[in-house]
């Protein structure tokens, strides 16, 4: 990993004292030795810094992608399979979307979930309130939301809704309200083994808008080093659903960073489909592989 961000970096030497030339390295007198075609010199003295071209070409970090309109887009195709996602803006009205907003906002159980580190235990919050309806509970992060079948009737008009858009059927919902621009979401992927294989998560934004990333999963040559993967970013502006669909969980990671300029409160809910609890050797390779979501 260290060897290839040094690759990455301007690639030079310090000069050895006894190359230079006299005068300096910008020496003009007869006797300043040139630098070396296609090498910059600067400074003077045994301190001066000679710059050569890379032997190997530099390695490009890609450019991060915005999807800001309504369409199909695949992401990625691999061996695991194809990486879809679906956006649609505007798919609540204003008028619905600020209604559902305010009643959601005032009366869901929101509430802060406690965390717990991989390996040490350690008890963490999570910078963001929760709530989770669904026949099952919902683990993720060695901590688990229980089941409650109590659906507020604006989020059953709602499932309907995403279920006929997307032609999927959701048993579940986890609901995210970030309170503000500090409130965040870490990398992550929705692959917990309860959700099955190529899991669909619809994802239905409300309030202010935050910028939802995806970065892909580094292959084994990495060594975990997300220095030069694709990433993507999507704006998710108030009433927009996102599905996310096919090789997506298996392939790449997303987050909602925290911001640094003020931002008001927003909703995401997210339907998921949940199946019965999976053995737990699959649990415990998930943390390792898809990351603690914080
Ligand atoms: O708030 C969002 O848009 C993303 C939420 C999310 O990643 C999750 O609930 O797993």
């Amino acid at each position: 990993m260290g060897d290839k961000r040094q690759r990455a970096r301007v690639q030079g030497s310090w000069a050895k004292s006894a190359q230079l030339p006299k005068g300096g390295a910008r020496g003009r007198g007869e006797d300043s030795v040139p630098c070396q075609p296609r090498a910059a010199c600067w400074g003077t003295g045994p301190q001066a810094f000679e710059f050569h071209q890379p032997a190997k070409p530099l390695r490009e970090v890609p450019v991060e992608k915005v999807i800001e309109h309504a369409g199909e887009y695949q992401i990625s195709q691999g061996p695991t399979g194809v990486s879809r996602l679906r956006l649609v803006p505007g798919f609540l009205s204003q008028e619905e979307a600020d209604w559902m907003f305010s009643k959601l906002l005032a009366e869901l159980p929101w509430s802060q979930k406690t965390n717990f580190k991989q390996g040490s235990g350690r008890a963490y919050e999570e910078p963001r309130l929760t709530c989770w309806f669904g026949e099952l509970p919902y683990t993720y992060s060695n901590s688990t939301l229980q089941p409650s079948s109590q659906w507020h009737p604006v989020l059953i008009q709602l499932r309907e809704a995403v279920e006929q858009a997307s032609g999927r059927s959701f048993n579940s919902l986890l609901c995210n309200l970030y309170r503000d621009g500090k409130d965040s979401i870490a990398w992550h992927s929705d692959s917990e083994a309860s959700l099955g294989p190529e899991p669909v998560i619809a994802s239905l934004s409300l309030g202010d808008t935050r910028c939802f990333s995806l970065r892909k999963q580094p292959g084994p040559e990495e060594d975990g080093d997300y220095t030069y993967v694709e990433r993507v970013r999507i704006p998710l502006a108030h009433g927009t659903l996102l599905l996310m669909e096919g090789a997506t969980q298996e392939d790449w990671q997303h987050q909602v960073a925290k911001e640094y300029h003020d931002r008001g409160p927003r909703i995401n809910l997210t339907f998921r489909t949940i199946y019965p609890e999976p053995a737990r050797a699959k649990q415990t390779q998930s943390h390792g592989r898809w990351g603690e979501r914080r």
